[in-house]
């Protein structure tokens, strides 16, 4: 059961501060702790240039984090630091292990994790890897970039809304829009039969965190 419509991805370095403070793990945990208290339910840790022991480090400090404000915790890629943290769930990209091959790893450690299922969800850029991670057991998707983005420009061009539409149509697991979401773009991405969305700068890069996140939460109903 997917209970969150807003989907928060990290990337510190787009925090509005200074270079050297953007780099601080201690300011993305205070970033966060922003967007908790505006109400944001479930936050994906996704720092890709952390190493192993650092990424740990700052994922037990995102689990209690996000524990205190009773939201949801998934980590990028890294399932064995989902399962150490004991993390809600892990977000899969497309060169990550499947979601099948994920689930026989979480069946195998059950004894020893909490009761509530562990959630999977997918970064998906065509509808082709929206059905493969569909059919592979994925509890959720992101699909993406539906706009222009900065980091994802070499990439091509954005999907644009009617390819959202078009995917949201043909699968059943909730789908969460993602690259280049702004408040003001969620009337219009909610049309399309989006279930939510995903997002960083939006968030990350606001002056005020926690007021964003109000604002976006309230947009999204
Ligand atoms: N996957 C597709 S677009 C994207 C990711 C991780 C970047 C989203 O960033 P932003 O700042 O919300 O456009």
């Amino acid at each position: 059961m997917i209970d969150f419509k807003l989907y928060l991805i990290t990337d510190r370095k787009q925090l509005s501060l200074t270079q050297n403070s953007k780099l601080k793990t201690q300011n993305l945990l205070a970033a966060a702790r922003a967007a908790l208290k505006g109400g944001v339910k479930a936050i994906q840790l996704r720092e890709k240039d952390l190493g192993t022991r650092e990424l740990l480090k700052t994922a037990y400090k995102m689990r209690e984090l996000t524990r205190q404000y009773k939201a949801k915790l998934f980590i990028n890629d890294r399932l064995d630091i989902a399962l150490a943290v004991e993390a809600d769930g892990v977000h899969l990209t497309q060169n990550s292990i499947p979601a099948d091959a994920v689930r026989k790893v979480v069946h195998a450690s059950r004894l020893t994790l909490h009761a509530s299922r562990f959630l999977i969800g997918v970064s998906t850029h065509s509808l082709a890897e929206a059905k493969d991670a569909e059919k592979n057991g994925a509890d959720f998707i992101t699909l993406g970039p539906i706009y222009k983005t900065p980091s994802k420009l070499k990439y091509g061009a954005p999907l644009g809304l009617n390819t959202l539409n078009t995917v949201t149509k043909k699968i059943k697991i909730p789908v969460f829009a993602i690259g280049g979401v702004k408040v003001n773009r969620i009337e219009e991405l909610k049309n399309t039969g989006a279930y939510g969305v995903a997002l960083i700068s939006e968030v990350f890069g606001a002056e005020d965190i926690r007021k964003k996140t109000t604002g976006i939460i309230k947009e999204l109903g």
